[in-house]
Order: structure tokens, then sequence, then C-alpha cells
């Protein structure tokens, strides 16, 4: 084996993903699921490669034109095979050769490999005897796309073949699958995690008024992949002044000003996990009066969130308490008035004219990952938790956010080296 960049996951976690989507399928059931395609952006150019996170979680294969079929027999007993991209002298001279079968073997632990040529000739032998085909349709709630995926283009050229077999979707078995973190998959998210917190930690004593925003994703970017992350697992927020307001700010090219607050919702990813934190600096290291009264009321939203967060719990539920604690808090920085929260007691709405989005989402292979619909909390379980306040009048905007595993007894920060507590920060920003 090479000495690789990440420390890989043996294949029987791989194996154990398969079985246990096979115990979940009738029998005559045939799964088929492709790699994301490798998509365009001009010329001969096309942008990096980003792996099917259901092909991953089944095969821990990354690389593109990968395809996974596993034909279900009696009792979940399946037989698997993949298919990959031939690899040829060619492709080795000019991209780097790709995977040999043998490797993809000790990758997945799937014996039967053959080359993506043989794709047609396969999957129409497996369906002959296929009495349900579970296919990939990616049914994310906030999916919002006009391209189609390899998956959804491949299903199409198939239901065309074969216009009588049942197609099912694998979306929802596999988002309540991934859900639950198994073993090797925490120890990944942990150094996903672990790289995001040190990186953005060793960065504090650094920033200064007039540094630009994008010298700050400079200095992260190379704390990050010094530490073996291959890139940002998602665009990095660095928002300063008054785009601290704006959620999904990422055009980073502002110079930020003495006084200002900094966002900074980052993210390391490491093995195809992902990290996501965010924190909110002063840029010359001390919170004025106003900020730091802000920022101590999203911290103590931040911890009742976590405080709530137990085995057991409705996430929609969890949402709603979270909600009416922090009409408490805005109450108390004057943003909304007693009569106004009292009127909405049970679920204070008027809070999302200063917190507009949800405090969790599930994390894992993807960053907002899967997650099936009206999901409760339970062990293994690997959330955010991400309250904000967005004050655009007072170009103030704070978003506290850490990942946390449910334990039985509640939650463990796994990113416990990046501060979260005013003196904290600034004692870090004095490079103490
Ligand atoms: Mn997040």
């Amino acid at each position: 084996m090479k000495t690789l960049r990440y420390t890989p996951v043996p294949a029987c976690f791989y194996q154990s993903t398969r079985d246990s989507l096979a115990s979940l399928l009738p029998e005559g059931s045939l799964v088929v699921v492709h790699a994301n395609d490798v998509y365009p952006t001009n010329a001969d150019g096309t942008m990096q490669h980003h792996q099917n996170a259901d092909l991953h979680y089944l095969t821990g294969i990354d690389q593109e034109e990968t395809t996974l079929l596993m034909c279900i027999d009696k009792n979940g007993q399946h037989t698997d095979t993949l298919l990959l991209r031939e690899t040829n002298e060619r492709i080795a001279v000019w991209e780097g050769a790709r995977l040999t079968m043998q490797e993809a073997t000790e990758i997945s632990g799937i014996r039967d490999v053959h080359w993506s040529r043989e794709y047609q000739t396969l999957i129409a032998q497996a369906a002959q005897s296929a009495r349900y085909v579970y296919w990939e349709r990616d049914t994310h709630p906030r999916r919002y796309t006009d391209v189609q995926t390899r998956n959804e283009r491949m299903v199409e050229a198939f239901l065309a073949n074969h216009p009588n077999t049942e197609v099912r979707n694998l979306y929802p078995l596999l988002a309540r699958m991934r859900l639950v973190k198994g073993e090797p998959e925490l120890a990944q998210l942990r150094r996903a995690c672990k790289i995001t917190g040190e990186g953005f930690a060793a960065i504090l004593p650094h920033i200064k008024p007039g540094m630009g925003e994008w010298e700050m994703e400079a200095l992260l970017s190379c704390e990050y992949i010094r530490r073996r992350s291959r890139k940002f697992s998602f665009l990095p927020i660095i928002a300063s002044g008054a785009d601290t307001c704006v959620l999904h700010y990422i055009s980073n090219h502002k110079v930020c000003k003495d006084g200002d607050l900094i966002l900074f919702d980052i993210g390391a990813e490491y093995g195809g996990y992902a990290g996501d934190m965010s924190r909110t600096v002063p840029a010359n290291g001390k919170f004025s009066p106003r900020q730091k009264a802000v920022y101590e009321a999203v911290l103590a939203v931040h911890r009742y969130a976590a405080s709530i967060m137990l085995p057991g719990v409705r996430k929609a539920d969890y949402e709603r308490r979270v909600r009416v604690r922090m009409a408490q808090e805005m109450v108390k920085l004057g943003l909304l008035t007693v009569e106004e929260v009292q009127r909405e007691a049970n679920d204070p709405s008027c809070v999302r004219r200063y917190y507009m989005h949800s405090v969790s989402h599930s994390l894992g292979l993807d960053v907002h990952d899967v997650c099936p619909n009206d999901p409760v909390f339970a062990v293994g379980q690997v959330w955010t938790i991400e309250p904000g306040i967005y004050i655009p009048e007072e170009n103030l905007g704070v978003r506290i956010e850490t990942d946390v595993l449910i334990h039985p007894n509640g939650v463990e920060d796994l990113i416990p080296n990046a501060p979260l507590e005013v003196t904290d920060i600034e004692r870090l920003m004095r490079g103490e």
C-alpha cells in the first residue's frame, strides 16, 4: 500500500454498509449506484471530481466512472460487482494511474471487479432476474439544480431499455442509514473537525484590521491542507462588517475594518468527511460592549441547544424550544418586545426577523448530510449546533457553530480546540 494523505477506512466497514443495506431490501432487488459525473467548465476544463456520497459510503471508492451493482438474494444475501474506469498508459501519463482491480478490491472488499465498458452487458444481465431496481434519485429537500446527476441520467437510459421494471428510490434508505455514524466514520469526522478547529485557532493571532477576508482564507487553507485536508469542505464564508448578516456570503473580497466583527463559517474535509464550524471574532481583537452582549446571547442559546439535544428528542421540537430560548435573549437585547414574544409563547416565529435559519443539520460525507423527514435524535448521530443573531441595522451578525456527537447522556463537542468564550477569543487574538 502507498503512503496516503488519509488514514483509510478498512474495507470491512464498506462490507458492513452493504450488508445493512441488503438486509433492508426484498429478495430479487438490484441496487445500482453510480459515481458523480466530472462536470465540465469551458474548453477542455473540468471541475474537480466530487464523489457521490452514497457510492463512497457503500464502497470507499473515490474515482469517477465507478458503478456498484448489488444483487439481493434470500435473507439479505448479496452479490456485489464493481465497475471501474479502465486505466491505461495514456491516463497514467496525463492524469495519473487509476485504481487497478486489485486496489479497488482492497479498498471496497468487493472481489468481482470489471472495467466500465462491460456496464451495458452486466446491468442487462442483472436486470433480467431483478424484480425491483433500487436506483438513487437525490431528493434532498433543499436541492436546487437543473443539472442531472449521472444516476438520474443513467436511470432514464435504463428505463428506456427496461420499461416494465419497477424502479424504487434508494435515497430514503441510505438517508436513514447514513444518519447514524459507524466507528470508522467517526474517526474520519473527528479528524475533519480537529483540523477545522486547530487551523482556525492557528490563524487567530494574525487577524488585524486592514486584512483582506481573502488573506484569512489563504491562511486557513494553508493550515488545513498541511494538516492533510484536501480542501475546504464547502466554500468558506469569511464575512466582515455588514456581510456578517449575509448568511451564505462567499466572495470574501473585502478588507476588514477596526470595529468590525468577522464571521467565519468554515470547514476542512478529511477522507471525504466534512467539518463545519462557525466562529465570530472582533477584527481588532476586542469585542465592543454591544458586540459582546450579542455574542453572549448567541452563546447562551448555543449552550441551551446542546443541553437539550438528547436521544429520543424530535428535532422539530428541539428547534422550537431553541426558538423559545432565542426569544428571551432577543428581548434582553432590545430586539423584540415582551408582548411580541408572549403572543407566540409556544413557538415565537418573530425570532426569524434576526435568526432565519434552523439550529442544526446532520453532518457526515455531506456538509448538509442526508437526513430522513422529521428525524429523532439518537446515539451515534452527528449534528451541527449553530444559532445566530443577525442585526443588519447595526452591521452586526454573530453565528456560533460546533459539531457534536450524540451520546446516551448528552453531546460531545467534536471541535473542542476552537475558542468559544469571549475571553478565550480575545486572549488567542492577543497571541497569548
Ligand atoms: Mn453548518
